[in-house]
Parts: structure tokens; sequence; C-alpha cells
């Protein structure tokens, strides 16, 4: 290439670059009121935790705070087997559920195998404040909880004891894909300072073994937040999930240029090709980028992702990985 279409070249390519960045901020500044425009974005169909996330971002709260308030709409509902009050137990019949946090300075905090407290993000989150540690795991966190004024509950409902019992009949463990164990939530918010921020919460696996710990709390894992570039989250399969630190993964690939679809994308594929039995198990991230752009995308047929921006919840079903 010469000298003289090398410029010309590089001169479209500028053009392109400015134009790509000027769609972006489009997209981040709110035209009425000039300002960032918040975004929430979460795994499954949660309508109503993601509405809150996105009410409490437009209302000016940051974008943990945000999160969090999300978050605790399904670990309250009764419906959702998967996520605190209510969930699935393991197999010796006992509730433990795992959550994590990080906010827009690398700040994160997790706990995991908490029994009898239900807004676990919540707790998570006063790990990161108020404690010297990231982790807190079992009896450790259940007591730090209580000292952080959080109240005992029995999580065991009467339906979950139900579906427990017959359970047992059979002791079965193959869990059917997106019907059992797929109601994780993370949410992923920016606020209208433009700052990135996420919270993850789930009883992981219903009937897992007794100290199982899933992808959800696992910083990287199950969630991850870059202030500079962007963050995700994932729900699944949390044994495949960690195997590919497949959030950090989806963060990096967007650092390195990906879009967040692209980098949902790439990181499904990556499980898919490593993992001896892809069709056997279901594993989705959601991804958001710096500019407010958003990615969704699962190994099979049946994911989607709520998100919430400009006022509207959207549900969008996602595009998958396994054809059959
Ligand atoms: C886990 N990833 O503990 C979680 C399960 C999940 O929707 O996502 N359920 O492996």
């Amino acid at each position: 290439m010469d000298r003289r279409n090398f410029i010309k070249k590089s001169s479209y390519g500028g053009v392109a670059l400015s134009l790509g960045l000027h769609l972006a901020a489009c997209r981040s500044i709110n035209a009425v009121s000039g300002k960032i425009n918040p975004i929430s974005i979460c795994t499954w169909g949660f309508v109503d935790a993601n509405a809150a996330a996105g009410r409490a971002l437009e209302n000016g709260n940051n974008a943990l705070d945000a999160a969090i308030k999300g978050v605790n709409v399904e670990e309250k509902d009764l419906k959702n087997t998967t996520v605190g009050n209510g969930a699935a137990p393991d197999r010796e019949g006992n509730v433990t559920l795992d959550a994590s946090v990080m906010d827009h300075q690398g700040n994160c905090g997790s706990v995991v195998y908490v029994q009898d407290i239900q807004n676990v993000a919540s707790l998570a989150r006063e790990v990161m404040d108020h404690s010297p540690h990231v982790m807190l795991a079992g009896d450790g966190a259940y007591q730090f909880a209580i000292n952080r004024g959080f109240k005992k509950q029995n999580l065991l409902t009467d339906n979950s004891k139900n579906q427990y019992r017959e359970w047992l009949k059979t002791s079965k463990y193959k869990p059917v894909i997106n019907i059992e164990n797929h109601d994780t939530i993370g949410v992923i918010c920016r606020d209208i300072n433009g700052n990135l921020s996420g919270a993850c919460s789930t009883s992981g696996l219903a009937y897992k073994m007794p100290g199982r710990v899933g992808d959800s709390p696992i910083i990287g894992a199950g969630l991850y937040v870059d202030n500079e570039i962007g963050a995700a989250a994932a729900t699944g399969l949390g044994e495949e999930i960690m195997k590919t630190v497949g959030s950090f993964l989806i963060v990096e690939l967007m650092r390195n240029g990906k879009s967040p679809q692209e980098a949902c994308e790439e990181a499904v594929k990556r499980t898919a090709k490593r993992a001896a039995n892809p069709e056997d198990f279901q594993v989705a991230y959601i991804a958001m980028n710096k500019a407010g752009e958003t990615g969704y995308y699962s190994l099979q047929q049946g994911f989607a992702m709520m998100e919430y921006s400009n006022g509207t919840n959207r549900r969008k079903e996602s595009a998958y990985y396994l054809k059959t």
C-alpha cells in the first residue's frame, strides 16, 4: 500500500472510529436529561427484579445499590426455587446459598454455603464493606450476618420440602436443562455517572452434594466488573463456568476489542469445545460494556436476558450455540 492510500485508509478508519464512538455515546446520553443513560440487565426473565434495579438507577442510586436491589427481589420471591427464600435444598435437605457483588472501584465481596439468611447479596456487600476479607463461608458467614443485624430465617418452604421428599424417592441426580437449577440472578447496572457494578445470588443446584459451591460467588467466574471496560455475569452449570473463569474471560475479551455480544459468544464456544458432554448442561452469559452496549448468549436454547433502558424493561430471547 502506498503512502497516499495508507493515509486515505487511515482517515476512513478515523471517521469510522469516531462514528462508532458517537453511536456509543448516543446510547450513553439521555436525549432529554442530557445525563448518562442508566441501564440494568439481568439473567433470565426476572421482570420485577430488573425493573427494580432500573428504577433505582433512574432515581439516582449508584450501580451497586441498584444491582443489589434487583437481586433482593428474587431472593424474597418464593416462586424462585434457585435463589434465597424458597430455594431448593441440597441432598440432605439444607438450603445453602452463594452470592457475590463487585463495584466500579474493583471492590468485591462474596459469601458461600450460607444457611438461614435470605439476602445473601446484601451480606456479600457487608463482607466487602465491613470485613477485611473478600469471601466468607458457612458458619462464619452466618455469624457475620447475625452480627451485622441480618435475621435468621428458615428458607425451606413447604413446597421445597415436598419436592425434596419426592426427589428422595429416586435420588436421581440429573437436572433437566433450563427447568431445574436455572433461576440464578445476576444483575449488571450502569448508573447515571456511567459506573458499572454487579450482583449475583443463587442456591446453586437443587439436591447438590452438601458443601458444593458453584460459580456465582467466585469473583471472575459468576461475576466480574472492570469499570474501564465492562462487566459480565453467568448462569448455568457452575462446574463448567468455573473452568473458563467465564465472566472474567468476557471482560478481557471486551478489553481486546470484542463487543459484549462477541465476547459472550466466544466464552460459550470455549466451554462447548472443551466439555465432554456440552449437550447435557446449560451455560449462559450477560455482559455490558462501558458504552452501554449489551450482549447475551447461551449454550442451549431457552435463555433470556432482561434489559431496562430509557424507562423500558424488555425481555430478549438469547441466541444459542448448540443447534438441535
Ligand atoms: C451454580 N451457576 O451454582 C449456578 C446455578 C445457576 O441458574 O446458574 N442456576 O452453578
